[in-house]
């Protein structure tokens, strides 16, 4: 990778604005509560961060944002869940802890992205 990337940050994956509720925590279900979240893929963590008005790739570098909350993707499973919401789009993401996510975009194209790259470093944990 070139000087500048190593200066951005190596491992990033992805960084965007989803909508987001969490629907379980440690296998107990929570009530939804959807808000937008700016979701950052980094290393082998999906990162949440609450303000949508921070959007610079420096807003989330570290000490510069405080993270709402992280989510280990080793061993995590994702599965298209458009049954378990009105809305388009929505996936479900479920960490070994038992927590479950629900993320969703208004946008196709953006969503299938966000689901491929997740699943990709899912797998990628796997096989290690
Ligand atoms: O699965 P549900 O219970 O239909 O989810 C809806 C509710 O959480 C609702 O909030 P209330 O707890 O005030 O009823 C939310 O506003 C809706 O967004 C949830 O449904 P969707 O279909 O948007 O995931």
């Amino acid at each position: 990778s070139s000087p500048d990337s190593d200066s951005f940050t190596p491992e990033l994956e992805k960084a965007g604005l989803l909508n987001k509720t969490k629907i379980a925590e440690g296998g107990r279900k929570l009530r939804k509560s959807w808000s937008p979240s700016w979701v950052v893929l980094v290393g082998n963590s999906l990162v949440f961060f609450k303000d949508p008005k921070s959007q610079t790739p420096s807003s989330w570098r570290p000490g510069n944002s405080k993270p709402e909350s992280s989510v280990d993707l080793r061993g995590a499973q994702l599965l298209w869940a458009n049954d378990l919401s009105s809305k388009k789009n929505v996936f479900k993401l479920r960490t070994v802890t038992g927590n479950e996510f629900l993320l969703q975009s208004e946008t196709d194209s953006l969503i299938k992205e966000w689901f491929n790259t997740i699943q990709s470093v899912i797998h990628r944990l796997d096989r290690e």
